[in-house]
């Protein structure tokens, strides 16, 4: 039985009639997504149209999901919210504090042991306010979402830019920073602009070597990092019909890497099986009831150019698989062309690392896909050259690969099996002990992103991205350049042998099976519970509210121009920094120490303006702070890009940074500096970038009439006395120039409750 289960019915009880409104003022035939957001409006029947791409929407999403390294700043955030209960069903998922060393048993004990207090902290503030609590070692919060929450037609956030990965069952579900996840947690509208739409239509039917994740491989290069911002992907046709459920997860999961707001599919018989294979037969037979209202209008899908703003065609039958990367997930190659492309690039060939598992690629189908290609290693006498790694999405995943044998057969061929968590994909890989000093060299895995460092910490690591069980088999052969559909391999008695295509069950043929999932459900009632904050913790800081930055912004000087990609990884790394994520000042210490400062190409090495000499970002920006001078920063395109981690947005604002300027931003990390009442501007002239020079000051003309749809005005003055001025964009509304007059969105939340 799901958990939940009268919300869903009740999701489903009105969404005929608000479907039935949307197409009647819409005056047309309506994708899944409409349907999905039209019926989720906080104002319940839908009494206007908006325009794609424009109109800012009152959401009522139906729950909330976080994971233990956002969680931390989202509950804090909440709990300032003055609130007795979340308004919604909400959980908690630990997984990304567990580091991936020696191994499953271990590495979950050292956990424990490191983190604790954080766990303590997450699980008493769940019970207190009413979340489900996932503990370590339970899985990876996208693989328990799919298998215990997500349901077709629902809307949910979650604080984790992989929550997409819900869309495989149908849902529109969005990643957000955590100040978006407490307006719902508190019982208010989430605000988003209506997306446009990109259809993907699939044809054909995926066989041999090609998985999903090729799809979303192929989708990636297509459209790049940013083709997909602002925009939810519906992907339909025949194809979509005949992959797997949890397949299509994947394909969601890495709608991320693209930018995408989400990414969904219609409801179908894959997900039927999904459902009734994860003892929700009660959400299929509830769907069935109103399936119609669970995908979109054949009539939308019969002409798909006049519904939706852009459309892709992929041919499954002729998809071939692909390696993407290395240091961008949008950098796709054709496994045959992996040689030329590798050598004309000099990326390492020999691969010293094959792992599986991630949010994105961690089921069991994906487990016995890879399983089977481990199997034929062993049969066929084959030696691994690369070393193996698993993490297993959940618990329920883990129990049910080891009862049904796939387990030992990775560990047959010596590999590690990591705890069900994320691991290595998120920086939690303990692989070097000098990882800023270790040398060039390839790994792959079956992630989702593969920007520089991020796995092991090493900037030499190429990483590259692509199915399970090409992971598999590239790691059995060591070479990035394998191609399994035309190489041999030589084996222990040096015959010539071939790995047959891989095969793999959608489903346990037994069925799933734990004994202990790892769920632990909060009291009717925690109010009683008090939650205590060691004021000398170095994890855990209460938060302090921002101050308002005023309408009057003189003498700002630069921070940082940073050139290039510039991600949340870049501006807060995770890896050994994970570990501050419930303490503000603390990981504050490692602000934009990845960004490369566009005056000497160097990262953590900006000019300290006020004495001329150069310093870690962090450090220069103290300074600026003791000496009450505010500053701004300035980047480059899709700037924000990759994770919801609202650090990025928190750590410069509690330094004191105030403006962030920039070519474009990535969605989730524009909004996250809204909501904590900073400046997130973008260049009206991309070429004004160029203008800014290393000793500039900054002053802010119209601040005092910033209103919606109106640029505002910088005037920059150099050392040399001259002078630019130049006109910058924003996309605040009313409410959010509220947010930012007020100090933050949290700070307006507390007022309204006070009144
Ligand atoms: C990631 O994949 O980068 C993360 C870690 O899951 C982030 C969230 C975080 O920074 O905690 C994400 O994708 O949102
Ligand atoms: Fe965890 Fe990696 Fe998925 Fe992020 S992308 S949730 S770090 S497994």
């Amino acid at each position: 039985m799901a958990f939940d289960i009268d919300m869903i019915k009740d999701v489903y009880k009105t969404m005929g009639d608000r479907i039935n409104k949307a197409r009647e003022l819409t005056g047309k035939p309506l994708t899944l997504s409409e349907k999905i957001l039209y019926s989720h409006l906080t104002e319940g029947i839908p009494s206007q149209t908006f325009e794609r791409g424009k109109s800012y929407v009152d959401f009522a999403p139906d729950r909330i999901a976080l994971q233990d390294a956002t969680a931390q700043m989202a509950l804090l955030q909440f709990m300032q919210a003055g609130k007795k209960k979340v308004a919604v069903p909400t959980t908690t998922h630990c997984d990304h504090l567990i580091q991936a060393k020696i191994g499953a048993k271990s590495d979950l004990q050292n956990a424990l042991n490191t983190s604790n207090e954080v766990f303590n902290f997450l699980e008493s503030v769940s019970r207190k306010y009413g979340l489900g609590f996932w503990k370590p070692g339970a899985g990876i919060i996208h693989q328990v979402v799919l298998e215990n929450y997500a349901f077709p037609g629902g809307m949910m956030i979650g604080t984790d830019s992989h929550t997409v990965n819900a869309g495989g069952l149908g849902m529109v579900a969005i990643g957000v920073g955590g100040a978006d996840a407490v307006d719902v947690m508190a019982g208010m509208p989430w605000e988003l602009k209506f997306p446009k739409l990109i259809g993907v239509k699939l044809t054909g039917k995926l066989s041999g070597w090609t998985a999903p994740k090729d799809v979303i491989l192929k989708v990636a290069g297509i459209l790049t990092v940013k083709g997909g911002t602002g925009a939810i992907v519906e992907y339909f046709g025949e194809g979509a019909k005949s992959m797997s459920c949890t397949g299509k997860g994947t394909i969601c999961n890495m709608g991320a890497e693209i930018g995408a707001t989400t990414s969904t599919f219609g409801y179908d018989e894959s997900m039927e099986r999904y459902l009734r294979a994860t003892d929700r037969s009660d959400v299929a037979d509830a769907a069935n009831e109103v399936k119609e209202h669970l995908t979109g209008d054949a009539e939308v899908y019969a002409n798909p150019e006049q519904y939706f703003d852009q459309v892709i065609e992929i041919n499954l039958s002729e998809l071939e698989p692909h390696i993407n990367g290395p240091f961008t997930p949008d950098l796709a190659t054709v496994v045959g062309e992996m040689n030329e492309i590798a050598t004309k690039n000099d990326w390492p060939l020999d691969v010293e690392w094959g792992l599986i598992g991630s949010c994105t690629n961690s089921s069991y189908e994906d487990l016995s896909r890879a399983a089977s290609i481990a199997k034929q290693a062993v049969d066929k006498g084959l030696e691994t050259k690369a070393q193996f790694g698993i993490n297993p999405g959940s618990e329920q995943v883990r129990f049910t690969a080891e009862r049904d044998g796939l387990l030992s057969i990775f560990e047959d061929l010596d590999a590690t099996i990591f705890t069900n968590a994320c691991g290595p994909c998120i920086g939690q890989w303990a692989r070097y002990s000098d990882p800023k000093n270790a040398p060039k060299n390839s790994i792959v895995h079956s992630f989702n992103r593969n920007f520089a460092k991020r796995a092991d910490g090493n900037p030499n690591t190429h990483a590259f991205v692509t199915s399970p069980e090409m992971v598999a088999a590239i790691a059995i052969s060591g070479r990035l350049d394998f191609n399994p559909i035309t190489d041999t391999l030589t084996n222990k008695n040096g015959e010539q042998v071939k790995l047959d295509e891989p095969t793999g069950m959608e489903l346990p043929a037994r069925g799933f099976d734990v004994e202990d999932a790892g769920f632990i459900a909060p009291p009717e009632d925690g109010s009683g519970i008090d939650i205590k904050v060691n004021p000398d913790s170095k994890r855990i800081q209460l938060l302090e509210p921002f101050n308002p930055i005023g309408a009057s912004v003189k003498g700002a000087k630069l921070l940082i121009k940073a050139k290039g990609k510039c991600t949340t990884d870049h501006i807060s790394m995770a890896g050994p920094w994970l570990r501050f994520r419930g303490h503000l000042d603390n990981i504050s210490n490692n602000t934009l120490t990845g960004a490369i400062n566009a005056f000497n190409d160097k990262s953590d090495t900006v000019k300290n303006q006020l004495t001329g000499e150069y310093g870690a970002v962090p450090d220069t920006q103290r300074a600026y702070k003791a000496a009450g001078v505010p500053t701004i920063v300035v980047g480059d395109h899709n700037y924000g890009e990759g994770s919801s981690r609202e650090h990025a947005a928190m750590q410069p604002r509690h330094l004191g940074v105030i403006a962030v300027l920039v070519k474009s931003f990535a969605r989730i990390h524009e909004t996250n500096l809204k909501k904590q009442g900073m400046l997130g501007l973008t260049f009206v002239n991309e070429t004004d970038y160029d203008k800014i020079r290393e000793d500039d000051t900054f002053d802010f003309v119209d601040l005092a009439d910033f209103t919606p749809g109106k640029p505002l005005t910088i005037e920059v003055t150099h050392a040399d006395e001259s002078k630019d001025t130049i006109l910058v964009n924003h996309t605040y509304n009313a409410g959010q120039i509220d947010w930012f007059k007020h100090g933050s969105a949290l700070n307006l939340i507390k007022k309204e409750n006070a009144a």
